[in-house]
């Protein structure tokens, strides 16, 4: 009868186990006895549909050799997809400057999901995080097809901070606890986790679960990332945060097995706002409706995943209802936004700060700060010129600075600065374009702004 090695199990209901093996080809079984990883099997029938029995464990284990000489055979019956031009140019030339490394991703991402080992996937709630889950998500339906597999040992995410942290460690270790696998947990991070908070979460983690990055934001100072298997981020290969994390996710699923991603790379591409983004009707439409689900979601505090995403995507009626609300309530929002923004001359540009709280959450479940504040900066921008725009929620700041202002702001070294000479700002992270801050204390408010305000009169006026 023929041979088959445990790869990994998991628990299932009713005392199963559900397995994924190695022989001629990678098979995926219940099994009603209690296998391990390494345990060598011997199954009959044409495919391999029973469910293991005490009586198919032979008692004998395979050594590590035989192990990698399964899953390479097993690894032969797959065949890779390839980087997808987008016709984007200085995307597509980025994009083939960082391919040995999409490659590696992707090979990697395959041969956990081949082993059965578990992958967490852990994505940015917004626009961009979300358009390269789907895409990873596609990539792997399409291959479990392929080799008769589930995706069951996949489990996603949605990522409301840009850390990596402690409590995220406890959460998935406890998934990863229902596993017994030869491969090590994976662990797949798209489009945060670049700051310092990370790596302690990433060290802990490291030799029990390897980890993948792919992000786009700057690489902070306290981060490490030599911790993780793998790390993508576009700064550290010359190039900054325009190729973002969701297209650089989208390009893994496409060697990971030829998934569709042009439109979802266009997403991630107006989502975050990059120089690369294209007026594309569907394009625009599915960035609006990729962020208000996942505003809603963040905002009942739920989780999404890229399947329930997907399901709206193919009902056209819903999907058609969340844009048009979403657009309605983002309209609504600015409107009243702009009727309240504060704007004034600061060395020779605009400064217009709001309070968030004349945009009640509740009124607009489809619109969030960040999001807001983005498309809000735009609208301050056509009224006023180069400009820099502060929103604020409460003790968290949200801040925009126009393109030709950014290099001279340089808005994150600043923000550092501030950090070192008050104590009071935590948070500091994002791009010199948008970033984010947190004040420990909400009656500084006023101060902070004075030293900002301050701040930029020096370095503009330089
Ligand atoms: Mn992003």
């Amino acid at each position: 009868m023929p041979k088959f090695i445990v790869s990994s199990t998991r628990n299932a209901p009713n005392n199963m186990q559900f397995c994924t093996l190695f022989g001629k080809v990678p098979v995926q079984l219940y099994s009603s006895a209690i296998a391990e990883p390494l345990d060598i099997v011997e199954l009959s029938g044409q495919d391999y549909s029973d469910s293991i029995k005490a009586s198919n464990i032979t008692g004998l284990k395979a050594t590590k050799e035989e192990y990698l000489k399964g899953l390479q055979s097993s690894l032969q019956g797959v065949k890779p997809g390839k980087i997808k031009k987008l016709g984007i140019n200085p995307l597509d030339s980025a994009i083939n400057a960082m391919s040995g490394k999409i490659g590696e991703i992707a090979e990697s991402i395959t041969a956990s999901f081949v082993a059965g080992a578990p992958i967490m996937f852990r994505f940015h709630n917004d626009g961009d995080g979300t358009s390269g889950a789907i895409a990873i998500y596609r990539a792997l339906e399409k291959l479990a097809k392929e080799l008769r597999f589930d995706t069951s040992n996949c489990l996603w995410t949605m990522n409301k901070g840009v850390a990596y942290t402690m409590q995220s460690l406890e959460y998935d270790r406890l998934r990863f606890s229902q596993y017994n696998s030869v491969m090590k947990p994976l662990l797949c991070i798209i489009d945060f986790g670049s700051v310092g908070e990370s790596s302690s979460a990433l060290k802990r983690a490291s030799g029990s679960i390897d980890a993948i990055l792919i992000d786009h934001h700057p690489v902070q100072e306290d981060f490490d990332p030599s911790i993780s298997k793998h790390y993508l981020n576009p700064w550290l290969e010359g190039f900054t945060s325009d190729v973002t994390a969701g297209a650089l996710a989208c390009e893994i699923a496409a060697v990971i097995s030829n998934a569709k991603i042009k439109e979802l790379v266009g997403a991630s591409l107006i989502s975050d706002h990059s120089e690369y983004a294209q007026d594309d009707k569907a394009q625009v439409k599915l960035a609006s409706v990729l962020d208000a689900i996942t505003t809603e979601a963040s905002y009942r505090s739920a989780n999404v995943n890229p399947k329930s995403i997907v399901a709206i995507m193919e009902d056209k009626p819903k999907y058609e209802r969340i844009f048009s609300e979403a657009n309605e309530q983002m309209e609504e929002a600015l409107a009243t936004g702009m009727r309240h923004a504060k704007p004034r001359k600061v060395a020779g540009i605009t400064l217009a700060v709001l309070d968030y709280s004349s945009i009640s959450d509740n009124r607009y479940p489809y619109v969030r700060h960040g999001r807001f504040t983005s498309i809000f900066s735009d609208r301050v921008e056509q009224k006023y010129g180069p400009s820099i725009t502060v929103v604020y929620n409460k003790s968290l700041y949200s801040i925009r600075v126009s393109k030709e202002l950014s290099e001279k702001l340089a808005l994150l070294s600043l923000i550092s600065k501030m950090k070192e000479e008050t104590d009071y700002i935590t948070n500091g992270g994002g791009h010199n374009e948008a970033a984010s801050i947190k004040l420990d204390d909400e009656f500084s408010a006023g101060e902070f702004t004075n030293i900002f305000i301050k701040e930029i009169e020096s370095r503009l006026s330089a």
